[in-house]
């Protein structure tokens, strides 16, 4: 393996399915949370920020370490209001201590996406705590004010192209911006807790309105109570952006298989895993009737 190139862990005889069953229930029976959203979308924000810290030109960052439990990363103001998934996911590490950080992180994300009605990810184990000196700076995860070429540039840096970035920011369809977490604030759509490609019928098809918010902070807007970051909007501005956004609006299969492809890269970034270690399809609470 190249320099800095973690090697995973092989597997154990270790039920994941168990853990990720554990996650799903307590998704389910915690549905109150952010007035009634729940936790899928913020889960899914834990493994994408643990894992968006990569940095390919020195290996450095990404989920393997699981460095997100360390205070200077948690206190990234990147990472504002993903202490409610770390919360959420402290009792079930207590009932599975044998879990890895990293893999429990990843694998939080990639139950949330399948309860949520999403596409089915490969979640391969084998992520190895490691210690606080390999936490990564802050400030290597996106700043929502940028434009397309930023956008490009830090996609580019996680070692992804066009139509990945593209399939990855089909995330937004999930969850909502909040004053005290960003400074940003509303949902982008009308099912934040539904995996669709909704985010990009509404990108391209709703209208919108540049606005400064009560924070000062500026997003776009529609008469629906939907908002759109600067580095959303950048993907229709941006012709060769804008090209995947008709093209995952047209299609949800084809966004589906694209952002699972991504979803489980993006998760795996830097990471070498063991031939043994074979890739999880796990099965939903619904297909397994509990
Ligand atoms: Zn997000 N994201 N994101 N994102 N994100 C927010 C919320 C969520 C950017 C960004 O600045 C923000 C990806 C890419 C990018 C999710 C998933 C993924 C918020 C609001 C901001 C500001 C936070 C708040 O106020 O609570 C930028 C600039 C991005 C790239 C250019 C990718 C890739 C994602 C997953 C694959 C999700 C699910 C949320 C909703 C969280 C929640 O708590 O509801």
């Amino acid at each position: 393996a190249a320099p800095g190139v973690h090697v995973a862990e092989k597997e154990a005889k270790r039920d994941y399915q168990e853990v990720y069953n554990a996650i799903a229930t307590k998704i389910r029976d915690e549905d109150e949370y952010d007035n009634y959203i729940g936790y899928g979308p913020v889960l899914v924000r834990l493994a994408w920020h643990s894992s968006g810290t990569f940095d390919r030109n020195d290996n450095s960052g990404g989920s393997f370490g699981g460095t997100y439990r360390f205070k200077k990363e948690m206190n990234d103001p990147s990472n504002k209001g993903l202490q409610n998934a770390f919360d959420f996911l402290r009792p079930i590490h207590e009932q599975f201590p044998w879990i890895s950080s990293g893999d429990l992180y990843t694998l939080g994300g990639v139950t949330a996406v399948q309860e949520m009605m999403g596409p089915k990810i490969p979640w391969r184990s084998g992520r190895v705590d490691q210690p606080e000196n390999t936490v990564p700076d802050n400030g290597r995860l996106p700043d929502a004010s940028q434009g397309a070429s930023y956008v490009r540039n830090l996609f580019d840096r996680l070692g992804f192209g066009d139509r990945e970035t593209v399939a990855l920011i089909g995330a937004h369809a999930l969850g909502k911006t909040h004053y005290e977490n960003s400074g940003y604030e509303g949902p982008w759509g009308p099912s934040p807790n539904v995996f669709t490609n909704d985010f990009f019928v509404n990108l391209l098809n709703a209208h919108w309105t540049l606005n400064t918010n009560k924070k000062g902070v500026k997003q776009w807007d529609n008469d629906q109570g939907h908002m759109m970051l600067p580095t959303d909007m950048a993907l229709v501005k941006d012709p060769k952006y804008r090209k995947l956004v008709e093209e995952y609006a047209k299609d949800q299969d084809v966004f589906f298989r694209d952002f699972s492809k991504a979803f489980a890269k993006l998760l795996e970034n830097n990471i070498k895993f063991p031939d043994q270690n074979k890739p999880h399809y796990f099965k939903t609470l619904d297909e397994q009737d509990l």
